[in-house]
């Protein structure tokens, strides 16, 4: 819809509300406030716009959030968000501003309608290589989704995210949107700080949390300030290969202070990477099991500091190159050495930060104190000049700490609990407020387009309820694009229908499109899968994805087509010894061949193509007492592989719903006693 003529609908609607005065129900605004009408529906209410207005007691902001999110069907969006599915363990696809969701996808934790992670050699062969010390971890609490970027502004081709119950990161590609790495950090049991990119995506970093002795060993707990550890790792990224290459990533040692989010530098800040902490106390918890401990809430924030952790990149990857210590055989730099090379510096942060959010041009800091009402900007420049005059003094592991009031830029008194910040394209940056439950609006100085108006708060927009992090559309690139910001919010209360005691999660749609108008609420949209962290959203013409593998026989992992491609007239069985090996098609309404003759113990591989070239004409692929579920997209080639431990009779058969004759393709593998 042309915009003249969205507004002329928006205008005529809000007339006709106003004409019909005392019938309507006022009910606050666009949906914030409070709990929603609870008016029945009628079918029969008819074409009539004010008439539906007036019968569902629907405001002029009801009516204007409506118009906004509202896309025609078959219109598509115009950001697409990337949401971390929490402890799901998956990545959400969403459609901005409809709020629609599109597709999971399946990274850490087996997902059936994908057939991701239910028989498929090479993704059982991805999950084993990242199993954590050898156990069979098949769930992860994903936090951090980052996209590739080229020169700092997100590219559309991979996406990563971050295990952090196991330390762990996965390669996501968009050509597909399938999960095509996991790696296993071997220096730490768990992660928090990751992902995030720098602005060309050489380097995945993946900051630690919890401290620990180093690789996941046994340490006494009166060993803690010597022995045990915290940690970054920089995970080198191979585009052209699309992998992870953990022979040229390394990890540094960093004190035992709780690491926290970590954020790249980007244009001026380029080559350093900024990771805050928290428990700078080195507090070791044990309330309840001795006499005179301090829980770990109350030890963790004695301290009105934390320190920001500066790491020259560019020296970092120098020191490494030459470092000889491995860890599990990991390249592993000690902490001494990014002392003694200069590859470490702090600056004192208010108070148990939780995000570090880098400024679009790349030229400030800003961090929120969980305990703190303000965020604290810190200039990029004074952090340089304080570097260079050596303006420091050291923490107790001899790490140098700059001055506060020489790296300060400003400091904004936002409200209680600031947690993450975005930007968007017109001199504003956005904070969360977990304990406000609100976004708070702020200006930015330096050379933004507000700068006159200096650095300060402009408005808060209640959200409902608790909000995490926060989502602007490319808001957390060097070219945000404004327009609309998702607030993430852990608790959703009274918003939706009683589903039990276990309660969706909220996502919140804010227009921030206004020029200095105020935010506005569009849309709550219940996330029931797990608790998501962080989303990034991205303009949706920047994705590229295929809709059909290039060629009949493709495989997914390698990207080029598959040796065991069969095409139509080419299937056959063959056995040798008491290995039986299948190639078979899948095509609609059948599969070739339907009927597969074995004996118990025999070794089966199995391989299938879907030899469409439709789209959307995917076929599934059921074996049922074999614990084998596939999905066999347009041209893929997917192979199997088990032992036949049961003798009977087993019906596999298609599970997407590809034709009239569906129910028919299916088939019988039949083993012998
Ligand atoms: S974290 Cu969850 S609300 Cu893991 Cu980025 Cu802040
Ligand atoms: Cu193929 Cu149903």
């Amino acid at each position: 819809m042309k915009k003249s003529v969205l507004y002329g609908v928006i205008a005529v609607l809000a007339i006709l509300v106003v004409a019909l005065g005392a019938m309507l129900v006022s009910r606050g605004g666009g949906g914030g406030g409070e709990a929603a009408t609870p008016v029945p529906q009628e079918a029969g209410v008819g074409q009539d716009a004010a008439a539906i207005i007036a019968e569902r007691g629907l405001t002029p902001e009801n009516v204007v959030a409506a118009l906004k999110t509202f896309m025609p069907s078959g219109q598509h969006d115009p950001f697409i968000m990337f949401s971390s599915g929490g402890h799901s363990g998956q990545v959400h696809v969403i459609g901005v501003p409809s709020m629609r969701l599109l597709r999971t996808i399946g990274v850490f934790t087996p997902e059936p309608w994908q057939g991701y992670g239910y028989g498929d050699v090479e993704q059982e062969a991805m999950f084993k290589e990242a199993d954590p010390f050898g156990e069979n971890v098949r769930w992860g609490d994903t936090h951090h989704p980052a996209l590739s970027e080229t020169n700092a502004v997100y590219d559309g081709q991979w996406l990563f995210v971050n295990d952090k119950a196991q330390a762990r990161v996965a390669v996501i590609d968009l050509r597909d949107f399938e999960t095509k790495q996991l790696v296993k950090n071997p220096t730490a049991m768990n992660d928090h700080g990751g992902t995030f990119v720098t602005p060309n995506t050489e380097w995945v970093i993946e900051g630690g949390q919890y401290a620990a002795p180093p690789g996941a060993e046994y340490a006494p707990i009166d060993t803690y300030e010597e022995e045990w550890r915290g940690m970054v790792t920089f995970w080198k990224f191979d585009r052209e290969k699309g992998r992870i290459i953990p022979e040229e990533s390394f990890a540094l040692e960093l004190p035992p202070y709780w690491q926290d989010l970590c954020d790249a530098g980007k244009l001026v800040s380029e080559g350093w990477v900024f990771c805050n902490s928290f428990n700078t106390e080195m507090a070791v918890g044990g309330a309840g099991v001795e006499e005179d401990a301090v829980p770990f809430e109350s030890g963790a924030s004695q301290a009105d500091m934390d320190y920001l952790h500066v790491i020259d990149l560019n020296k970092a990857i120098q020191v490494a190159q030459e470092n000889e210590l491995r860890l599990n055989g990991f390249n592993y730099v000690p902490l001494q050495k990014l002392i003694d090379e200069r590859v470490l510096y702090f600056i004192p942060e208010p108070k148990s930060p939780h995000g570090v959010d880098i400024a679009p041009k790349g030229d400030f800091i800003v961090i929120s104190g969980k305990l703190d009402p303000h965020v604290t900007i810190y200039s990029f420049e004074k952090i340089q000049q304080a570097i260079a005059n050596e303006d420091w003094e050291v923490d107790p592991y001899g790490v140098p700490v700059l001055n506060f009031d020489s790296v300060v830029e400003a400091q904004v008194e936002l409200g209680l609990g600031p947690l993450h910040t975005q930007f968007d394209n017109q001199g504003y940056a956005y904070t969360s407020l977990f304990l406000d439950s609100a976004v708070a609006r702020w200006t930015l100085g330096g050379d933004y387009p507000r700068a006159d108006e200096g650095w300060q708060l402009v408005e808060k927009e209640s959200i409902h309820y608790n909000v995490g992090h926060i989502a602007a559309a490319e808001g957390d690139t060097a070219e945000p694009a404004g327009q609309f910001l998702v607030s993430l919010n852990k608790w959703s209360v009274d918003r939706f229908a009683n589903v039990g005691p276990l309660l969706p999660q909220n996502f919140q749609l804010i227009d921030i499109s206004g020029q200095g108008e105020s935010m506005q609420l569009l849309y709550d949209m219940p996330i029931g899968w797990g608790e998501p962290h962080y989303a990034q959203i991205i303009r949706a013409d920047r994705l590229n994805p295929i809709q059909v593998y290039p060629e009949i026989g493709w495989n997914p992992r390698t990207w080029s087509k598959d040796p065991n491609a069969t095409e139509i007239g080419q299937e056959r069985v063959e056995r040798r010894g008491n290995t039986v090996e299948i190639w078979m098609t899948a095509v609609r309404s059948h599969f070739t061949p339907e009927r597969i003759e074995i004996k118990k113990g025999d070794r089966v591989i199995w391989h299938i193509t879907n030899v469409e070239q439709a789209v959307d004409a995917t076929h599934g692929f059921a074996l049922p007492g074999y614990n084998i579920n596939l999905s066999i997209e347009p041209g893929e080639t997917v192979t199997v592989e088990f032992e036949a431990v049961k003798d009977g009779v087993f019906s596999y058969y298609c599970t997407e719903f590809c034709s009239a004759l569906h129910l028919e393709m299916t088939g019988y593998l039949l083993v012998q006693p």
